[in-house]
């Protein structure tokens, strides 16, 4: 275990918050399909000296003096990005996801211009458009859905609103989206009609980066992802983009939007960048997609409703209304088992997005834990017992000691 010395001694306070929450996440099962567990190589780095540095600017072009070491810092993340994404050109300062899509508007569009995204309540992120965020504020967005039976995006769909529309921009890549996206059926669509393609690959990044699922980076104009998702880096993230964007992007993401990259998390992506490299890692994401169909299947056995009926990738969206419950009501009960679920919309929700019918189930961090299809079919026996007996405080407790039985045997890389 870490041992946070002068932490400890200084702060007690949060040093016992630290603790609780090591325990927290050692004991329980983590099935947020956008989190994971850091290796310890990546939270050394995030606690090295590169903090105390001002850099703003990019390598060989800061406004600060003293940044030599930082420039070959930042260059060896821009270098292993290339090459993990097979990407002409990225910029790694982005501090997380919102930030990182917001530089990409800027970069490419005005305010008031047009983009068509997928509605959040069918899978699209808040900064896809939603008139609550700054991205439905600022630009005009178009929303396309999923189809209401198959729960799939309907590329015939996507080309009709796109020649009415006549969109600037097209976005692809979701937060609770569980197929493979035809990236290269947006890019005609959008040659066809003179868009901008920008791809959103924050939660499947790593099973790209892996080759196991399709790559847009080489084609699209623009791409985002964050770092801290199935790519298993810091908190973070990067935009890639073709070469001949590469200085609108870097001016929209420094100056435009943000001041001092934070480098020490720069340098941990880098780490983590070594990491996707490996063969390892490959491995990883086949088991991620593994377990993530074996969870599906599980739950279609037990009669549970997934949207697109199954899973391409690390994730899957479940009606509990399947199940004469909400979302919420689900996720209440699973965390009293010791299991963490984010609860979601489903396509068309009747119910509001803080009480949505959904909950969205993903395999990434228990899969840096080492588990694989027989404990997935264990995880999934607890899961139903526990939306079962949600009304019922020993038996949730008694599978809440199951579950930590199981995670004490796997147990996370950091600590
Ligand atoms: N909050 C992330 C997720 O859970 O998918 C998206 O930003």
């Amino acid at each position: 275990m870490l041992t946070y010395k002068n932490l400890s001694k200084q702060d007690p306070e949060i040093m016992d918050a630290v603790n609780r929450e090591t325990q927290r996440q050692s004991e329980e099962m983590e099935l947020i399909a956008s989190e994971n567990y850091v290796s310890r190589a990546v939270l050394e780095t995030m606690a090295t000296v590169l903090t105390n540095k001002y850099s703003e600017g990019y390598p060989g072009k800061r406004y600060y003096g003293g940044n030599q070491v930082i420039d070959d810092v930042e260059t060896i993340a821009i270098e292993r990005a290339k090459k993990l994404f097979n990407a002409e050109h990225v910029n790694v300062q982005p501090l997380s996801g919102s930030p990182a899509n917001a530089a990409v508007y800027m970069a490419f569009l005005k305010p008031g211009d047009k983009v068509l995204g997928l509605k959040l309540d069918h899978g699209g992120h808040l900064s896809h458009g939603h008139p609550i965020n700054f991205s439905g504020m600022l630009y005009n967005f178009v929303q396309y859905e999923v189809d209401s039976e198959t729960g799939k995006i309907d590329m015939e769909e996507v080309r009709k609103i796109a020649l009415r529309e006549k969109p600037k921009m097209i976005v692809a890549g979701y937060s609770a989206y569980s197929r493979e996206i035809e990236w290269k059926k947006f890019k005609e669509i959008a040659d066809e009609v003179g868009a901008y393609t920008f791809a959103d690959i924050a939660h499947t990044a790593g099973l790209i980066a892996a080759g196991e699922m399709d790559n847009p980076v080489p084609f699209f104009d623009v791409v985002s992802t964050t770092t801290h998702k199935t790519l298993r880096g810091p908190r973070g993230a990067i935009i890639m983009c073709l070469e001949k964007y590469a200085k609108q992007v870097d001016r929209a993401v420094f100056p435009g939007m943000q001041g001092g990259p934070h480098e020490h998390i720069i340098a941990a992506k880098a780490v983590a960048f070594k990491e996707n490299l490996q063969a390892e890692f490959k491995e990883y994401a086949k088991q991620v997609m593994k377990n993530a169909k074996t969870l599906a299947e599980e739950f279609i056995k037990m009669k549970y409703r997934i949207i697109s009926n199954g899973t391409d990738n690390h994730l899957m969206v479940v009606d509990m209304s399947s199940k004469n419950l909400t979302g919420k009501e689900a996720e209440i009960a699973l965390d009293k088992a010791g299991i963490s679920v984010s609860r979601s919309t489903i396509p068309n929700d009747p119910n509001p997005p803080m009480n949505p019918s959904g909950v969205r189930f993903g395999t990434p961090a228990i899969t840096t834990r080492g588990i694989k299809k027989a404990e997935i079919k264990k995880i999934a026996g607890f899961i139903d017992s526990a939306i079962k007996n949600k009304n019922n405080e020993s038996a949730l407790n008694e599978i809440k000691q199951e579950v930590k039985k199981m995670c004490l045997n796997f147990p996370i890389p950091s600590v």
